[in-house]
């Protein structure tokens, strides 16, 4: 009996597709798939934002936890940063132009990632920050460090407006033996380069 009424009623939805001139068998499926196709994409398009975590190691190549970057709703990205083994102290954090750890200086990473080409550190002359910039974090005397961190400029989806994390070349996470001084050009003097996490999808 069920199979009955299923039938009839792809009978009927043939035959109606077929009085606007559209051919029997494409009709039918247009008009029962859409409503729920439309739905889906409006819910991607709420739902855009992007979390993703990746593994930090140190410079000996040793992983000593990781990072949790998350869109924002308002733009940008919050980390949540999970990491042990950090020296007591204020170190900066900067997202950096490659996305690569190469051991045992990170130097591969190259510079802050900068693409709107302006100076370093909240406290210089505009135009300023670099989007890879962020404020500096502390870590106590059991190196063991849970925080958040915010950077209002980058993102993961490539939305627009917002330096994408994951352009061509991918980015890197690296977090600096000093705090940053927010002024001095480009780097903030923010000393070597003790950890980080290649930014990669
Ligand atoms: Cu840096």
């Amino acid at each position: 009996m069920k199979n009955w009424i299923l039938v009839s009623a792809a009978i009927t939805l043939a035959a109606c597709g077929g009085t606007d001139g559209q051919p029997d068998t494409e009709a039918p499926s247009n008009t029962l798939t859409t409503p729920s196709e439309t739905l889906q994409t409006q819910s991607m398009q709420t739902e855009g934002l992007m979390t993703q975590t990746f593994a930090i190691i140190n410079t000996a190549g040793v992983e000593i936890g990781d990072v949790t970057v998350a869109d924002q709703a308002a733009g940008g990205v919050l980390l949540n940063l999970d990491v042990t083994a950090i020296p007591q102290g204020t170190h900066a954090i900067h997202f950096h132009t490659n996305g690569t750890c190469d051991l045992p200086n990170f130097s591969s990473a190259e510079g802050h990632y900068d693409p709107m080409a302006v100076n370093h550190g909240f406290d210089s002359t505009a135009p300023n920050p670099h989007a890879g910039d962020m404020r500096n974090f502390d870590a106590p005397v059991s190196g063991v460090v849970q925080t958040q961190v915010l950077n209002e400029r980058v993102s993961l989806s490539d939305r627009e407006g917002f330096a994408p994390l994951f352009d061509a070349d991918n980015t890197a996470l690296i977090i600096h033996a000093s705090a940053d001084d927010y002024v001095s050009q480009p780097t903030g003097a923010a000393g070597g380069r003790i950890a980080c996490a290649v930014i990669a999808p």
